[in-house]
């Protein structure tokens, strides 16, 4: 059957890719609403052959409407799912607001699809750091139980949105040029520099991203007592993040065998050159649908420990094409 759908965020990174996955994957659309701020009212998106105008979200946006795609941050999500959900309309939210909350299903369809029909009206997209690292390490999780996760990422300035795209390619515009790089919407340059994950710090000294990779992956994979550290950091890179995992088990995990199970998960692919060194990398995953894994390695420091490396495109699998996939069970197509 056809759906009725709102995009909320349609103008943002994850909003236009949103509109072209719903396009290229043929979703079973009868009409389509774009929403946005009242700054991009009377914008239009290309869709299907056509220009669609964007309007600015209000208390009438979501009358009629079945599904809605959210991806305009968590006060816009926060401020406007309970209208959506009183509508009739089954909201997929993108941001954090909702992802703890013990009736919202946290979902990621390669991992547990079934908490998705769970759902009271909101179900969240994890962050994209979670998606990536989670899409290569539950694979091995089924065959042998993780017991500590180790992670460090890579992440791109997509994450941070469409302005801070923009802002990285003028940041390296003026300092080729000698001019002081603009930091309007990152705190520091990030051009030619990296700096650790700028969301908010807690007591024990881990920013937000870093707990969203804790928290969020107990509660994807159902396992509350998972032992997960990690350490976020951005870098100079445009759409795709990367991620150094560090993972232990009870006995020893055969590199061999990782690879294997690897080789066959649904939504990653194995990239593994050892003779000419050629593995993931950020420029070779975007735009890409799957997570590309390689460097499987034993620990060197451990008899259980396997060492792993990935990159996915931030916006595509780390975000709307998660979304669009949760979007396709709850229709079921
Ligand atoms: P707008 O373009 O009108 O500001 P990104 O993450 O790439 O920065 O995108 C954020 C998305 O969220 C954009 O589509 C943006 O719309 C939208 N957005 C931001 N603030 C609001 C708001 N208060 N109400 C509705 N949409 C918003
Ligand atoms: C980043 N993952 O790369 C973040 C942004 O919880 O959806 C997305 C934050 C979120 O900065």
């Amino acid at each position: 059957s056809q759906v009725r759908v709102a995009i909320l965020g349609a103008t943002g990174a994850v909003g236009t890719e949103l509109l072209e996955l719903l396009e290229s994957r043929n979703f079973p659309i009868a009409e389509l609403k774009l929403l946005a701020s009242s700054r991009s009212a009377g914008r239009t998106l290309p869709f299907r052959g056509e220009q669609l105008p964007v309007a600015a979200v209000g208390e009438d946006s979501f009358k009629n409407i079945d599904l809605v795609l959210a991806s305009a941050g968590g006060t816009t999500s926060k401020a406007w799912a309970a209208t959506a959900v009183e509508s009739g309309a089954v909201v997929i939210d993108n941001s954090s607001a909702f992802r703890m909350n013990p009736q919202v299903p946290l979902v990621i369809p390669e991992v547990n699809p079934e908490a998705a029909a769970t759902h009271q009206g909101i179900i969240a997209n994890p962050n994209c750091t979670t998606i990536l690292m989670a899409m290569a390490v539950w694979p091995l999780h089924q065959v042998q139980p993780v017991k500590r996760i180790i992670a460090a990422t890579y992440q791109s300035a997509s994450g941070a949105g469409f302005q801070a795209m923009e802002e990285l390619k003028l940041q390296a515009q003026a300092i080729l040029n000698g001019d002081t790089p603009p930091t309007e919407i990152f705190p520091y340059p990030l051009a030619f520099n990296l700096f650790p994950h700028n969301s908010a710090l807690n007591e024990e000294g881990y920013c937000e991203e870093e707990m969203k990779m804790v928290n969020e992956t107990r509660k994807i994979f159902n396992a509350p007592e998972m032992k997960i550290s990690a350490t976020c950091v951005r870098v100079p890179v445009l759409r795709a993040h990367s991620e150094a995992i560090n993972l232990e088990f009870s006995e020893p995990f055969p590199v061999a065998k990782a690879r294997e199970i690897l080789s066959n998960a649904p939504g990653v692919r194995l990239v593994e050159d050892w003779q000419a060194n050629y593995f993931p990398m950020p420029i070779d995953a975007t735009g890409k649908d799957e997570v590309l894994v390689g460097r499987i390695r034993q620990d060197l420091s451990h008899p259980s420990g396997l060492e792993l490396w990935l990159c996915g495109d931030q916006i595509r699998k780390g975000a709307a094409l998660n979304a669009v996939q949760i979007a396709e069970l709850v229709v079921g197509c």
